[in-house]
């Protein structure tokens, strides 16, 4: 079924124990404040709100690298989410409302136990300036939004310390958009087979290209694909509202034209929106962004209504 054919339901991820300052709590107000929910059903689509999502008791043991920070908060949350993704995309199309990109580590394990229960694949498309790669051992900021896709993809080090993980996700069904900010440690984790078109790549080649070649191949397996999009995919002079801006980001063309290729190829399953920080914005242009992005993915045609300024 494309996916406008089923309704949305909003479930907000006020996740903050990821960053290193406060504010993306307020990630989910802003998105509704924006008008997002108003937006999607002025396509027709049926919106639901499921509310804010809350942590899961989780005790995690101190962990031997002391740079990390609210581990057992931040696996609380994965566990939650996790629990939440699967439940809500059985009838709906999920979009989660973050929070800081910790959250993904819950959202995208739960929708792979949806892929599990469908008895399809999982892909998942990355669009963040960073590859968030790292391991519990290896972040030296410990700020636990750098870690979901290694905590994803299976790598050792969380046992213990985060949820188990019932399937992990392979590294040959992800593919990243924008990164242009990678650690060491992270670089040879790449290595593993992600498919990475970074801000060159798209520079030089543009983004139809390898996204279709990405989307033909989830359509051939027959696969639900997440995606999880980062503020910091985006440019900081269209997208300021974020901790961690860095130069050189996607343009508002690049960007929503990705979405009307995602929305063309009706296969998205679920959607995050994380990294958002309100205290950063400037006037809510960034939510505002971000809300009008969704909307695009969901089949709002540029046209149809005067774009916004933001
Ligand atoms: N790699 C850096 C670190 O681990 C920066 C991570 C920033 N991550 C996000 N999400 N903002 O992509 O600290
Ligand atoms: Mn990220
Ligand atoms: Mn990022
Ligand atoms: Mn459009």
């Amino acid at each position: 079924a494309r996916s406008e054919a089923r309704g949305c339901v909003l479930i907000g991820a006020p996740v903050q124990s990821g960053t290193g300052r406060l504010g993306c709590d307020m990630g989910p107000s802003a998105y509704r404040a924006a008008g997002l929910s108003e937006s999607l059903r002025d396509l027709g689509l049926t919106v639901a709100d499921a509310g804010n999502v809350a942590p899961a008791p989780f005790s995690s043991p101190p962990h031997p690298n002391r740079a990390i920070r609210n581990l057992a908060e931040t696996a609380g949350w994965t566990l939650a989410l996790t629990d939440a993704a699967f439940r809500h995309s059985e009838a709906a199309l999920p979009i989660f409302l973050g929070g800081d990109h910790s959250l993904s580590a819950g959202t995208v394990a739960g929708m792979a136990r949806r892929a599990e229960r469908e008895g399809r694949p999982l892909f998942l498309l990355w669009l963040d300036a960073h590859a968030d790669l790292h391991t519990l051992d290896s972040t030296t900021s410990g700020n636990l939004h750098g870690v979901p896709l290694a905590y994803l993809t299976g790598r050792p080090g969380f046992s213990g310390y985060f949820p188990p993980l019932e399937a992990a996700l392979d590294p040959a069904r992800i593919c990243m958009f924008g990164l242009r900010s990678v650690d060491p440690a992270e670089r040879e984790a790449l290595g593993r087979g992600v498919r990475v078109h970074d801000m060159r790549d798209i520079d030089e080649n543009g983004v139809v290209a390898p996204l279709r070649g990405f989307l033909r191949e989830v359509a051939a397996a027959d696969g639900l694909l997440h995606v999880s999009l980062d503020v910091d995919f985006l440019d900081p002079g269209i997208a300021p509202g974020v901790g961690t801006t860095v130069p050189g980001g996607a343009t508002f063309r690049e960007a929503h034209l990705i979405m009307e290729l995602l929305h063309d190829s009706g296969l998205v399953r679920s959607l995050d929106l994380v990294e958002l920080n309100p205290f950063l914005d400037e006037r809510g242009r960034t939510a505002l962004l971000m809300a009008d992005l969704a909307a695009s993915l969901l089949g709002r045609r540029i046209l149809d209504k005067p774009t916004r300024s933001y």
